[in-house]
């Protein structure tokens, strides 16, 4: 045997130095494999190897692509504080580390190839396809322990699914500075979202310098001020004190660009004839005579000759600042009957022969949308523009449910869709007693992400009019720019996917893990984020007399106080890491509370029950059950499904396997009741639960299992029941809706988590 010389052996260690620093890379790649880009891209293969990003790397682009270089060079010294050099060819050598072109064959709007081996970067697209690039490439770059930033290899091709990708902002309840827009609009581009769309006039607060009429901006945008001389006139809804402010045009033209940077376009929104009482408290002529408004105690702007020729004035000037195609004009909760009360619209009616105030709206519409037109713009409005007649060439924000957007559709009119409840950031995203301020029944970012824009209730012909999707947020209860972050984040990854993402590619748990993945870019950017709920929490029902659950967490840093007895854990309370586990006698109930925290983020409380019951099996002769629950589904789509016990109209039926069923054809959703038994061949623990997004109501015997009040998603619940030999009489309802019916309505499993067949368990 030969003894190893000195000297072999000394390589030998550098090699195996090598090695482990080959190993500790891999291990930078792994954590990529899965390549974490939201909105999905269209293919994106991981390749071995990275590529490490040094300071004396040059960022090489061709004349088209200077911005988008410039834009990268900005982003990597404001974020990594690394200064790379940029230069300008006519054309990129091929040996640049760094390069980003203009394509020639990638030409579709958007689409945009790169490619990312261990020795270059390149991408290529022409003008928001490469920055789309870009933006795909900041999502990956890993920072090791703080020192050299790699990206993985890889080979990505994409474009969007949608022309149109949406977030609104509302300025007027709150105002919010030009800095903390711009933020807003860097966030949107950091997902690919293309239009901002900017809620500049309202009831409270009138954000825009008009030159021609300057009380709109010196009355109607100080709020705060006529708030506290007693003067002010709507301010019921507001909370957390107001936000005075307007911007200026030169505010306007900074942001505009600032946008245009960020192939961002912003469709500005000038609210009538609704929504308008800060322009009617400015210019108390634009007022509609003896209007009060039942419904939101603000005044109607008068439709006569002095309001149209302002309105036109207003939206010359506006139209001067915003280049882009499209001009908001609202027209939402419009209190049309109050017109009624004015001579102007009873004259006006009169003379066009209008039965109906609708009529009055109407009219309204579409001479703003001539004027619009005359100037080459094109006019959107919410979709109470459909009222009394919508205006020819109008495009129409869909926003009272999906069902304005499916007749404009129908109609052949262009359509955004921005529904309530999915599209409405301004809800809670969890139940709304542990969140803060928001509007209306939490909308969890599956429910966002579960969104379709293309309802099945449109032929392939009448799809083509949705242009995309949009999410919106109200800031009545909104008083700052960290509560809006944390309103918007992380639901806008979801918005970004489904309007990105083709539809067959769309896939929640993929998704759930990238958006964990994109938890250290908003660390990165200081973003007030929500956090993720913890896993192993969830409302249960159980007739054990024990419970036990372990928490565990999706980031890592994540602290946890709980308490078992219903109060909230105090300062004093123990902090754990993850994963923790839960273990109690259990007599009638436990309640759980639990705060997370994680630095730099707002703590989060969750609060679940778990609640004692007693089961008894019933003495059902088993021999002739057949598989399968028997069914009634209702010809009725009633909020309240115990009604459906009145309803004469259903069909009835067997539902095999766990799978739910369509609606009641021709109704968007429909109750359906089943019925049957719950067969038990083994002495074991269970755990029922459902997968619907909203949990279905589910009995045992008498006694509720899985409460359908409440919603799954918010919410999570399962029965955890300990069952003998036996057979359960099982019954429950449940809202039948194209979501739901591809779902698996009672998905049981073994404690140990094997899942059974659910023929030979559910039998009717
Ligand atoms: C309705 S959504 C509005 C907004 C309010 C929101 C919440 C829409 C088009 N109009 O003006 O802020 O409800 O109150």
């Amino acid at each position: 045997m030969n003894a190893h010389p000195k000297s072999s052996r000394s390589v030998s260690i550098t090699k195996c130095l090598a090695l482990a620093g080959l190993l500790f890379i891999a291990g930078v790649m792994q954590a990529n494999a899965q390549l974490h880009i939201i909105p999905q891209p269209v293919s994106a293969v991981p390749l071995s190897g990275s590529f490490a990003i040094k300071a004396s790397n040059t960022i090489a682009a061709d004349e088209q692509s200077q911005p988008v270089a410039n834009y990268l060079h900005q982003y990597l010294w404001d974020t990594y504080k690394l200064d790379l050099k940029v230069k300008i060819y006519q054309h990129v050598p091929p040996s640049a580390a760094i390069k980003l072109e203009g394509s020639t064959t990638n030409t579709s709007k958007g689409s945009y190839l790169m490619e990312i081996s261990p020795k270059r970067i390149r991408i290529a697209g022409n003008g928001e396809g490469l920055f789309y690039g870009v933006q795909s490439l900041i999502q990956i770059i890993t920072d090791v322990n703080g020192k050299q930033l790699h990206v993985p290899a890889c080979k990505i091709e994409d474009h969007p699914r949608f022309g149109w990708r949406g977030l609104s902002l509302d300025v007027s309840r709150h105002f919010f500075t030009v800095d903390e827009v711009k933020k807003y609009i860097d966030m949107m581009a950091h997902y690919k979202l293309n239009i901002f769309h900017w809620h500049l006039t309202d009831d409270e607060g009138w954000r825009i310098q008009i030159d021609k009429y300057p009380l709109l901006t010196e009355k109607g945008s100080k709020v705060g001020y006529y708030a506290s001389i007693g003067q002010y006139r709507k301010f019921d809804n507001i909370t957390e004190g107001y936000r005075d402010g307007f911007y200026t045009k030169d505010d306007i033209r900074e942001v505009v660009k600032y946008a245009q940077d960020r192939f961002i376009t912003i469709l500005p929104e000038i609210e009538m004839p609704g929504h308008s009482e800060a322009a009617i408290f400015a210019y108390p002529e634009l007022g509609c005579k003896d209007s009060t408004g039942a419904q939101h105690r603000v005044r109607m702007l008068d439709p006569s000759e002095y309001t149209f020729n302002f309105y036109e004035n207003v939206l010359t000037e506006v139209m001067q600042l915003f280049p882009n195609e499209y001009i908001h004009i609202g027209g939402d909760e419009a209190e049309i009957d109050d017109w009624l009360k004015s001579p102007t619209a009873v004259a006006l009616m009169k003379r066009e022969g209008y039965k109906y105030p609708s009529q009055v709206q109407s009219y309204f519409i579409k001479r703003i949308e001539q004027f619009l037109n005359s100037k080459g713009k094109k006019l959107i409005g919410w979709d109470e523009i459909l009222k009394g007649g919508l205006a020819p060439s109008a495009t129409v924000m869909s926003w009272e449910g999906e069902e304005g957007g499916i007749i404009a559709a129908k109609m052949h009119h262009n359509v955004v869709m921005t529904p309530l409840p999915q599209m409405y950031f301004d809800a809670p995203q969890a139940a709304a007693a542990t969140e803060p301020l928001g509007w209306n029944d939490p909308v969890s970012w599956q429910m966002v992400y579960n969104y379709e824009p293309q309802s099945d209730k449109l032929t392939p012909e009448e799809a083509k009019y949705i242009l995309g999707a949009q999410a919106n947020i109200w800031v009545e209860k909104v008083g700052n720019f960290k509560h809006l972050e944390y309103m918007i984040y992380p639901r806008l990854l979801a918005l970004a996917e489904l309007t990105w993402t083709p539809k067959a590619d769309k896939n929640i748990r993929r998704f759930e893990q990238s958006m964990y993945a994109n938890y250290h870019l908003f660390n990165l950017w200081g973003l007030n984020a929500r956090l993720p709920n913890v896993t192993g929490l969830e409302d249960v029902v159980t007739n054990k007399d024990d419970y036990a659950t372990t928490l565990t967490y999706p980031l890592q840093n994540a602290a946890v106080q709980y308490t078992l007895n219903g109060t909230l854990p105090d300062t004093t309370a123990a902090t754990s890491s993850f994963p923790v586990t839960i273990s109690s006698l259990l007599k009638d109930s436990l309640a759980i509370s639990v705060y997370t925290t994680r630095p730099l983020s707002k703590r989060i409380l969750q609060k679940v029950m778990v609640k004692h019951i007693n089961i008894k099996s019933s003495a059902t002769d088993d021999r002739n059950l057949q598989p399968g629950l028997s069914y009634m589904m209702y010809k009725t789509t009633y909020n309240n499904f115990p009604a459906t016990d009145t309803t004469k109209d259903f069909e009835i039926g067997v539902l095999r396997k766990d799978g739910g069923l369509n609606p009641y054809p021709g109704l968007f959703n429909s109750w359906v009741k089943v019925y049957g038994y719950l067969k038990i061949d083994r002495e074991d623990d269970y755990r029922i639960s459902s997968d619907f997004e909203n949990t279905p109501m589910l009995l045992l015997g008498t006694t509720v299992i899985l409460d359908g009040t409440k919603n799954k998603y918010i919410e999570p619940q399962a029965a955890i029941l300990h069952l003998q030999k036996g057979v359960y009489q099982l019954s429950g309802y449940y809202l039948a809706d194209k979501v739901n019916s591809k779902q698996t309505l009672i998905r049981i499993t073994t404690t140990g988590g094997k899942q059974v067949d659910a023929d030979s368990y559910l039998l009717h």
